[in-house]
């Protein structure tokens, strides 16, 4: 029998990524897209539960302030928690012991990795890499991190603000892609995003390539449940559910129970999907189906 929401929620009840990344390669941008926030519900809280300010993030401020211990959290979707690389990086670019501040984050992966509790382990990475101003990836900072060693998580290299690629003389050439997939221990996955400074794109491609990667059955359902962006991820996990609850024979006792199951499932993994299809195309039965979708949220 799959486990019940509130299970996977006992055993972890966020699911916690580390996002690595050089100043300005949309770290921050991806995180309020992914849990459809305006920046103003921003959460810090340090090693120890106590709040931070949370303008230390603001891209003015001193990245040393920064840690990669503090959880950052969004209001609007509590079921994701971030570390950001922030602070960490930021000599990268410039200062000759790039190797050590790589090592800094190979070591807090490793800490992580090594907890005993599912709710305290990094359950993915999503590493940015800039395609702006023809930056990276850089041997000093991206490749060598991506050479240094074996990942005890799934790695998914970001390559933002892909437009700039696409627009620029050598256009659609991404040699950045072969240059990942040449290093000794590459990421997992590789997706480009773009023009994520615009109020209406969103990041689903990252969604469906982080769903991909992640093999634990509680941390799958997890990223499912937190995940609001992915029509495919939340079709994928309703239609798994309902297989795992013995669907046909539900279907043969009756179809009220079958629409029950369908509910239930939809209410669970794809909470917010009613505001994201458009009306015309989505049939006025289906709406009245997936009506107590609408509350299902705050569950
Ligand atoms: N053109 C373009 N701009 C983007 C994209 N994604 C983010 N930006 C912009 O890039 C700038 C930096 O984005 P942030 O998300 O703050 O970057 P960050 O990695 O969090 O930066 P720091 O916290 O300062 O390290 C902002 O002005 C964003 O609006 C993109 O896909 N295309
Ligand atoms: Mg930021």
């Amino acid at each position: 029998m799959p486990r019940t929401i509130q299970e996977i929620k006992n055993l972890s009840p966020r699911f916690r990524i580390l996002v690595i990344g050089r100043r300005n390669a949309g770290k921050t941008t991806i995180l309020r897209k992914m849990c459809d926030s305006d920046g103003s519900d921003l959460q810090i809280v340090d090693a120890n539960g106590k709040q931070v300010d949370p303008s230390i993030l603001e891209p003015n401020r001193q990245r040393g302030m920064s840690d990669i211990e503090n959880e950052i959290t969004f209001r609007s979707n509590p079921l994701f928690v971030f570390h950001d690389s922030r602070g960490i990086e930021a000599g990268a670019e410039h200062e000759k012991d790039s190797q050590l501040r790589t090592e800094y984050l190979w070591n807090f992966l490793r800490k992580r990795s090594m907890s005993e509790r599912i709710k305290d382990q990094i359950h993915a990475v999503w590493f940015c890499i800039p395609m702006d101003e023809q930056r990276a990836p850089s041997a000093e900072f991206e490749l060598a991190f991506f050479n240094a060693r074996e990942s005890p998580v799934p790695i998914i290299a970001v390559c933002t603000k892909f437009e700039a690629l696409l627009d620029s003389e050598m256009s659609g050439e991404d040699d950045s892609s072969d240059a990942l997939r040449g290093t000794s221990y590459p990421p997992d996955q590789i997706v480009q995003l773009q023009n994520l400074d615009e109020p209406t794109a969103g990041c689903a491609a990252l969604t469906e390539r982080t769903y991909a990667v992640i093999h634990d059955k509680t941390l799958s359902d997890l990223f499912a449940l937190a995940q609001h962006n992915s029509f495919s991820v939340g079709c994928t996990k309703v239609l798994q559910a309902m297989i795992e609850t013995s669907w046909k024979e539900r279907m043969r006792s009756s179809n009220n129970e079958a629409f029950e199951t369908v509910c239930k499932h939809t209410r669970s993994y794809m909470p917010t999907w009613r505001y994201r299809v458009s009306a015309a195309i989505v049939p006025t039965s289906f709406h009245s189906l997936t009506r107590p979708c609408a509350i299902a949220r705050s569950t």
